[in-house]
C-alpha cells in the first residue's frame, strides 16, 4: 500500500530538503505512524543517496549531507521511540575499526535503551579488543558490532578470535547490524547473528537475554 507522508519523507531526504524533512516528520508523527516506520522510509533514502553515489550522481558532500538531516531528525524522533523499564542486561556496541558511519548505530542504540538494556557505547572506528575489554570489564554478555564498508566487516571476525583468545567465546554473543551484513557473516566469522534492521536486531537481543547462558557459536 501506497503510504503518501512516508514516501514524501523519503524524496525530501535523497533531495536534502531538510525543511520538509523535518515537518514531513512531525506529520507523521502526530498522524500516529510508527517511529520504527518513519526511520524505515529515512534509510531507505538514504539507500537512494547512497545509490546515487555509487553512480557518481552524488558526491561526498551529498553523503554528508544527508548523514547530518538523519541525526538531526532522530533527535526528534527519539523521545518517541517506546520506553521500557529495569535493567534488563548489558550490552557493548560500537562500530568496527576503520568504519565511522553511527547513524545506524545511534537508532540501535536508542532502542536498546528504550526497551531497558545498559548500552555501553564505545563509538566508531573501535578496535577488536576493545569490544572485548569493555564487555569483560562490565560483564556483558552481547557485544554489538555496527558496520557498513565491505572493507571493514572482515574486521568484525577478529572479535570473534579475541572472545576466543580470552576464554569467553561461550559466554559473550555477538550480532553485526550495518548496511554490509549479510547471514554468510554468520558461518564465515563465527557470529551469532547477521542483520541490517534495527527491529529485528533488537528481537533476537531480547532473545537472546530470556534464554540462559549462550551454548556456544552461531547458537
Ligand atoms: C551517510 C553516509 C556516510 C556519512 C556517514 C555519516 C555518519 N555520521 O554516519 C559519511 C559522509 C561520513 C560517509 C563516509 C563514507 N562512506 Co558512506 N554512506 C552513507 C550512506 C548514504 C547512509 C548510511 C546510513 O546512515 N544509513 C542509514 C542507517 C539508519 O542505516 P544502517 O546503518 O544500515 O542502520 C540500520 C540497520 O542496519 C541497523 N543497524 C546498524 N548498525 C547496527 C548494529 C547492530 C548491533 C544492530 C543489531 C543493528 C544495526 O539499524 C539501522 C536501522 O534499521 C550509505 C548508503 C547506505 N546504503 O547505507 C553510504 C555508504 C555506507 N558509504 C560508503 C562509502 C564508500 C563511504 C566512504 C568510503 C566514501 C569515501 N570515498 O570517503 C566514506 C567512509 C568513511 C569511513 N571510514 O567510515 C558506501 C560503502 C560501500 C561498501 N560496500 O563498502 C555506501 C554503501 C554508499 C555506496 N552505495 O557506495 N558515508
Amino acid at each position: 500500500m501506497r503510504c503518501d507522508v512516508l514516501d514524501a519523507l523519503r524524496d525530501a531526504l535523497v533531495e536534502m530538503d531538510m525543511v520538509r524533512v523535518n515537518d514531513l516528520v512531525k506529520e507523521a508523527l502526530s498522524s500516529g505512524f510508527d517511529p520504527m516506520k518513519i526511520v524505515e522510509a529515512l534509510r531507505s533514502g538514504m539507500d537512494e543517496v547512497g545509490r546515487r553515489f555509487e553512480n557518481g550522481e552524488y558526491f561526498i558532500s551529498e553523503l554528508v549531507m544527508s548523514g547530518e538531516i538523519m541525526k538531526r531528525t532522530l533527535e526528534i524522533l527519539k523521545p518517541h521511540l517506546k520506553a521500557g523499564s529495569g535493567s534488563k542486561g548489558r550490552i557493548v556496541l560500537g562500530t568496527i575499526i576503520g568504519d565511522l558511519h553511527d547513524i545506524g548505530k545511534e537508532i540501535i542504540k536508542t532502542l536498546l535503551i528504550s526497551a531497558g538494556f545498559e548500552v555501553y557505547d564505545l563509538g566508531v572506528d573501535v578496535p577488536p579488543e576493545k569490544f572485548v575489554e569493555k564487555a569483560k570489564e562490565i560483564g556483558a554478555k552481547i557485544i554489538g558490532i555496527s558496520a557498513l564498508l565491505s572493507t571493514s566487516i572482515v574486521n568484525t571476525n577478529e572479535v570473534i578470535k579475541k572472545l576466543r583468545e580470552e576464554e569467553l567465546r561461550d559466554k559473550v554473543r555477538v550480532i553485526v547490524g550495518g548496511a554490509a551484513a549479510r547471514p554468510w557473516m554468520i558461518e564465515e566469522y563465527g557470529l551469532d547473528a547477521a542483520v541490517n534492521d534495527a527491529v529485528k536486531g533488537l528481537e533476537i537481543v531480547k532473545r537472546w537475554m530470556d534464554e540462559d547462558e549462550p551454548t556456544g557459536e552461531g547458537s
